[in-house]
């Protein structure tokens, strides 16, 4: 299966909205996160963990405590479609919590936001494969 991810942030004033669409999914939710790294030498899986300067552990977007790069799920359609408006407080596009120059992520399975029972919750919202991603410029 094929997918396609397009996504524009602008910086207004406060938060940073980020829009865009992805397809090829599967129906359903899958986690969405700004990784730490643009480098894809060896897939999604050269980009990183979670984007997190603030070291923190991983949560929901409208948590406190969460990684900045968390930006929980997206839900894809029947047809594996889904359009994303975004609007957050953590991201930014310049200063340290910068995402410019890291990569946007698009996993297999739902994000458990931290709320998960098993090991990884607090770290990685075992959100399964990283099936997508792209740089962030
Ligand atoms: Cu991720
Ligand atoms: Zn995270």
């Amino acid at each position: 299966m094929s997918k396609a991810m397009k996504a524009v942030a602008v910086l207004g004033g406060g938060p940073t909205t980020i829009n865009g669409r992805v397809s090829g999914l599967t129906p359903g939710h899958h986690g969405f996160h700004v990784h730490a790294l643009s480098d894809t030498t060896n897939g999604c899986n050269s980009t990183g963990p979670h984007f997190n300067p603030t070291e923190k552990e991983h949560g929901a977007p409208e948590d406190e405590v969460r990684h900045v790069g968390d930006l929980g799920n997206l839900n894809a359609g029947k047809e594996g479609n889904v359009e994303f408006n975004i609007v957050d407080k953590q991201i930014k596009l310049s200063g340290p919590h910068s995402v410019i120059g890291r990569a946007i992520v698009v996993h297999a399975d739902s994000d458990d936001l931290g709320r998960g029972r098993l090991e990884l919750s607090k770290e990685t919202g075992n959100a399964g494969e990283r099936i997508a991603c792209g740089e962030i410029f």
